[in-house]
């Protein structure tokens, strides 16, 4: 894997830790941050040795969003000082919780201190969040006037539901880890000095699992967010018969009629 300038990848018994890496900005997103993640997360989802991932932050933050020192009113901007935030969601950050959203690998977000603006929004689109005590979450956008973006509107409201996604998107409020734990916006919340082995812990236990089934599951609840039952119940039948056909549900069926624990391969 090319060595990247604002992240850290590293891959270890089948995990993927990428480390959003501009400490100095609370890890902030400049274009290049945004174009490396897109394509770390692109080398993950191909790579058959990655089996589960994990994205953080360098230092005290997870991420601040958007680096807003590129956003000053300036003629840097081009188009007379202001700058074209349609072009850049769509180039730099949808792609990004796209494929958060549909890579058929689990992925874990370990938030170990604040996200806000778009960097919360990348930590929503994980497939779970794990949060050291000292994590806040703003939805920060409505303090520079900004709408919520990099699919907040859509992941939140799925998250905590609609009441307190608007509040948050209109409030721009703070909530703390706890307050996540309760709205059921993180899994967990541990302390700053046991976040890594806690997530390293459910990190591993996925990357030991069945892959393939794992893919199917985010496949099925992606679809049952959209589709009403009948739709869903169809379209669950044809991803069990995928299920079905993998090395791990046979290997699954065997251990358990062996009393034996199951030797998942991901395939
Ligand atoms: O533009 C587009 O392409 C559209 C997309 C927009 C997506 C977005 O994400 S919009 C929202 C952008 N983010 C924000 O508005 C958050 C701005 N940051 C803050 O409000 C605060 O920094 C925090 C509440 C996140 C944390 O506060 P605190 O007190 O813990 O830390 P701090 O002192 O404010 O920040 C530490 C340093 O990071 C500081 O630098 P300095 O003064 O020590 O040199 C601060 O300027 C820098 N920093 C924090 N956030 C950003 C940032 N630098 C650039 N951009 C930031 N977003």
């Amino acid at each position: 894997m090319a060595d990247f300038e604002f992240l850290l990848y590293e891959v270890n018994e089948g995990i993927l830790t990428i480390t959003l890496n501009r400490p100095d900005c609370l890890n902030a997103f400049n274009d290049e941050m945004s174009f490396e993640l897109q394509k770390a997360l692109k080398a993950a989802e191909k790579d058959p040795a990655v089996r589960c991932l994990i994205l953080t932050g360098a230092g005290k933050g997870f991420s601040a969003g958007q680096d807003l020192r590129s956003r000053s009113v300036s003629a840097e901007n081009g188009n007379g000082g202001t700058p074209h935030l349609g072009d850049s969601i769509r180039k730099r950050y949808s792609p990004i919780i796209s494929k958060l959203h549909t890579m058929e690998k689990p992925v874990i977000a370990m938030v170990n201190g604040v996200a806000a603006g778009a960097g919360a929004s990348i930590a929503f689109a994980c497939d779970m969040r794990i949060a050291a005590s000292s994590a806040k979450f703003i939805q920060a956008f409505v303090k520079v006037g900004l709408v919520p973006d990099s699919g907040a509107a859509w992941l939140l409201p799925r998250l905590i539901g609609l009441g307190r996604a608007m509040e948050l998107a209109m409030t721009g409020d703070t909530i703390d880890a706890d307050t996540a734990l309760q709205w059921g916006l993180v899994n967990k919340v541990t302390s700053a000095e046991t976040l890594h082995e806690v997530t390293q812990q459910l990190a591993s236990q996925l990357a030991n699992g069945p892959t393939k089934a794992f893919g199917l599951i985010k496949r099925a609840m992606n679809k049952a967010m959209t589709v009403d039952l009948d739709a869903y119940l169809d379209y669950e039948a044809d991803i069990q018969e995928i299920a079905g056909r993998s090395t791990d549900y046979r290997e699954g069926v065997s251990a358990f009629l062996e009393k034996r624990p199951a030797q998942f391969t991901g395939r």
